[in-house]
């Protein structure tokens, strides 16, 4: 019996790695993730998908953590000059019947402000607010790092013309 617990411990931490999604509605977030930040960092990037099944389009209208001091939603645009900029997105919609896409190089999650180190195969609660199906309790999977560190992102660039060191996320984009 020991051995069998054993067993099935094992085989739920090699599967912690795996996708992960929450449903609500006609929503579907799928595996929440936050690559893990290095230990000095103050800020990180969350990704998802979140699919919209139903016939109507919803919006994301906030995120809510006590993992950070700040939680907010980010695109990134890149410039003629091959700059990537951080844009903050006050709404992210998600329309009937399509799955939006936050990864490494557009969409994130940006979290300001760590107020706890994140290590690879923490679950981090948060809340994603919708317009129209409310609150949506989901946890943030910290998978392994991606060698970037978010918080040296350009985000000082949000005022055009500021010197910007490389983005980071320049070698991650898809
Ligand atoms: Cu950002």
């Amino acid at each position: 019996m020991k051995l069998f617990l054993g067993l099935m411990a094992a085989l739920m931490i090699s599967t912690a790695a795996a996708a992960h999604s929450v449903k609500s509605g006609d929503l579907e977030i799928i595996h929440p993730n936050i690559p893990q930040p290095a230990a000095s960092a103050k800020s990180a990037a969350g990704y998802m998908a979140i699919a919209n099944e139903g016939a109507s389009a919803d919006r994301l209208i906030g995120i809510e953590t006590a993992a950070a001091q700040k939680a907010m939603i980010h695109t990134t645009e890149t410039s003629a000059d091959g700059v990537a900029r951080m844009v903050h997105l006050e709404v992210l919609e998600i329309p009937a019947g399509d799955t939006v896409v936050l990864e490494p190089g557009g969409m994130h999650v940006m979290l300001m402000g760590l107020t706890q180190s994140l290590k690879e195969g923490d679950m981090v609660p948060a809340a994603l607010i919708f317009e129209q199906a409310g609150r949506v309790e989901v946890e943030f999977m910290v998978d392994p790092t991606d060698g970037v560190d978010h918080s040296k992102m350009n985000h000082g660039s949000m005022n055009p013309g500021a010197e910007a060191p490389a983005d980071p996320h320049a070698g991650h984009s898809n």
